[in-house]
């Protein structure tokens, strides 16, 4: 299959609490192909633009100011259906609703302090790649794929 890629950023209180390792393993340990990774302070302009869909819900200013709370740190992840796969090792929006086993189940209980962000949609991801990797993103094959698929 053509290999799909999510943006994952760990936010602030994934940063803070030192979880970057962990969620960067989960990915890792999937399978999956880093092919970008960032600590970033974002701009308010910049979480404007990479939450517009969600720009008139009440939540939006208390979203942005908890985003804006610290760095962040965004990463790209190559591979097979990467971005609906993805989102299920992040778990629900909500952390309460989400499984053990999954990155929000496992580490937070607040919406408004999930710990990170995954793409929603292929579309999504490559709009919000463009975002926050202007430079571009690089994928170099590696031999470790043909353990990985068949
Ligand atoms: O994609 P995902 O992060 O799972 O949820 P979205 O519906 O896109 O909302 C983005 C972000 O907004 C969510 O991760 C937390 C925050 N949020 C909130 O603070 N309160 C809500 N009721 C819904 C979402
Ligand atoms: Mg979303």
């Amino acid at each position: 299959g053509v290999p799909f890629k999510p943006d994952t950023p760990v936010k602030p209180d994934g940063v803070e609490r030192g979880l970057v390792g962990e969620i960067i393993k989960r990915f890792e340990s999937k399978g999956y192909k880093l092919v970008a990774l960032q600590l970033m302070h974002p701009t308010k302009e910049q979480l404007e633009e990479h939450y517009g869909d969600l720009k008139t819900k009440s939540f939006f200013p208390k979203l942005v100011a908890y985003m804006l709370s610290g760095p962040v740190v965004g990463m790209v992840w190559e591979g097979k259906d990467a971005v609906k796969t993805g989102r299920k090792l992040l778990g629900e929006t909500n952390p309460l609703n989400s499984a053990p086993g999954t990155i929000r189940g496992d580490f937070c209980i607040d919406v408004g302090k999930n710990l990170c962000h995954g793409s929603d949609a292929v579309e999504s991801a490559q709009k919000e790649i463009a975002l926050w990797f202007p430079q571009g993103v690089k994928s170099v094959a590696r031999g470790l794929d043909r353990l990985i698929y068949e």
